[in-house]
């Protein structure tokens, strides 16, 4: 593994440098209570005389990695009130480029940017980025998701299914993919356990770097009061994916990129086994037409899927999150009856190296807006652990589509459902979409289709998992010695 940095901010640097010079616990503390005292959170630390001093230095080091002037200003803007969406401006929905090119235009730039995306894997320019810091409360797994096991016959993990991908794209390319994995403080220890348990899954560690990402604390949603979770420790949870744009940076992750010559980040989520980490037409599509930061579609299943909207908001490419999109916008159809704003985002994107570095390096920085959500926080009150029966605290978080906008150039290819996105979002159950259950059966279906592609026939009832290591899309299929036919009992692993 290459290193692990926690991410931090440069106010928290600030904070945190501040502390090198001074050397006591005393010192330290004195320097935590005028920085909560001046933002009116001084009580986080009115205990903290009582603690041990292990207790105290793991609660200093929690709020010394807290931007607290930034977190005074959400308090004002983001839990005292409740900052209204407004939607301003010339709101059209987004160009993208179709799943099938439209004609032979079209097409013959497809095959340009396929040769462009393979000569990008070939020549080393490619790292895989995947998102594993959330906390996955709905599906009830009790470890980091990446180690849930995902596959249909195997029950390989998540993190074991990508690391296969990328053995695959090295064999094929010849060139190593190099893996970032944003975790986040809370999964961090048991994430990088699971690696060194597997061996990397074969890749080699060099080639692997964790880093876990920034944390925001709960804030009470009555006082504006950030909660304790303990008396040692601050009610925190990750900032959300938004934050792995400056994790990236502060871990030194891009720094390794540009040392390895890698130019593009295919950024993906954690919990969806049907990614396609090194798809060349999006990748050269990307590279093609300029883009800083691309993003991947499908058509909506109906017009208020659950899923974020692609528009074009005075011009620029953006993101408007269902919760966000006006019911006449996501139901408003044009002459033919079809969604006007039918392409829904999959958290798929290929991001340019140089653009994340040039983020981070402006002058000011750079923020992306702030999110609010309600959420039942236990709590320490000073006495004992509560556990609330209702919403008690706002929990902010950043979404990384919000920085398409600062984008010059950004596009969007539309995928197919079936062959790209089958997230494990739900715990198991009758009729719940996105749940492993849901994951495995699209797994196999696509086994199947691409096993048919190259000449398998496969009968209803059997149950077929393509490795990773064996094939990433159906003309990976083409060369091998395959069965000619896969019965109805079988269970076959290729
Ligand atoms: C996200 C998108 C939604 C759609 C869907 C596709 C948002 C707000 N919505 O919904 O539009 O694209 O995905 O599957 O993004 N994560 C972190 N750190 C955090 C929070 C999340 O790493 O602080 C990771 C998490 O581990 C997971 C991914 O981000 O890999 C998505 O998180 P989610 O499950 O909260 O997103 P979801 O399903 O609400």
């Amino acid at each position: 593994m290459l290193s692990i940095t926690l991410a931090r901010s440069t106010t928290q640097r600030n904070l945190a440098n501040r502390t090198m010079t001074t050397t006591t616990t005393a010192d330290r503390l004195a320097d935590a209570r005028a920085a909560l005292d001046a933002v009116g959170q001084g009580h986080l630390l009115a205990q903290a005389e009582g603690l041990s001093d292990e207790q105290r230095e793991r609660l200093l080091n929690e709020v010394e990695c807290i931007d607290w002037p930034e977190v005074a200003r959400l308090i004002e803007s983001h839990v005292r009130q409740k900052p209204a969406f407004a939607l301003s401006g010339d709101v059209a929905p987004a160009p993208f480029y179709p799943a099938k090119p439209a004609d032979d235009a079209q097409a013959e730039k497809y095959d340009q940017a396929r040769a462009a995306g393979e000569q990008l894997l070939r020549d080393g320019k490619v790292a895989a980025f995947v998102v594993a810091g959330g906390q996955g409360t709905r599906l009830g797994w009790d470890a980091p998701k990446g180690t849930f096991p995902a596959s249909p016959i195997r029950e390989a993990p998540l993190f074991q299914l990508f690391a296969e991908q990328l053995l695959k794209l090295h064999a094929k390319y010849g060139a190593v993919v190099p893996w970032y994995v944003m975790t986040s403080p809370i999964n961090h220890a048991p994430t990088v356990a699971f690696f060194e348990e597997h061996d990397y899954f074969g890749l080699s560690p060099e080639d692997v770097m964790l880093f876990p990402q920034a944390m925001m604390p709960a804030i009470d949603m009555q006082s504006g009061k950030c909660l304790l979770a303990a008396p040692d420790a601050l009610a925190l949870s990750p900032n959300g994916h938004g934050g792995s744009l400056k994790a990236l940076y502060a871990s030194g992750a891009i720094a390794d990129m540009k040392q390895r010559g890698v130019t593009q980040i295919s950024y993906f989520q954690v919990d969806n086994p049907l990614i396609d980490i090194g798809d060349p037409l999006f990748l050269g599509l990307h590279r093609l037409d300029g883009a800083q930061m691309s993003s991947k579609s499908l058509p909506k299943r109906d017009a208020m899927e659950k899923v974020g909207n692609f528009a074009l908001v005075d011009g620029k490419m953006s993101v408007i999150e269902y919760s966000n999109m006006p019911d006449e916008l996501a139901t408003q159809t044009d002459a033919d009856g079809n969604l006007e704003f039918n392409a829904g985002s999959i958290a798929i994107h290929v991001i340019a190296v140089d653009f994340v570095a040039s983020l981070n390096e402006g002058e000011h920085g750079f923020s992306l807006p702030w999110n609010r959500a309600e959420k039942k926080v236990s709590f320490f009150d000073g006495a004992e652990t509560v556990d609330p029966a209702s919403p008690n605290a706002v929990k902010l978080e950043t979404f990384v589509f919000d920085a398409l906008p600062m984008c010059e150039r950004s596009i969007v290819l539309e995928t197919v459902r079936e062959d790209e996105f089958g997230p494990i979002k739900n715990a198991p159950g009758d009729g719940v979409q996105d749940s492993p259950d849901t994951a495995k059966q699209l797994q196999v279906d696509r086994a199947k289709r691409w096993l048919s592609h190259a000449g398998v026939r496969c009968d209803d009832g059997s149950w077929v998992e393509v490795k990773p290591t064996t094939a990433v899309c159906a003309d990976d299929l083409e060369k091998l010695d395959l069965p000619a036919r896969i019965e109805a009992t079988s269970r076959v692993v290729i």
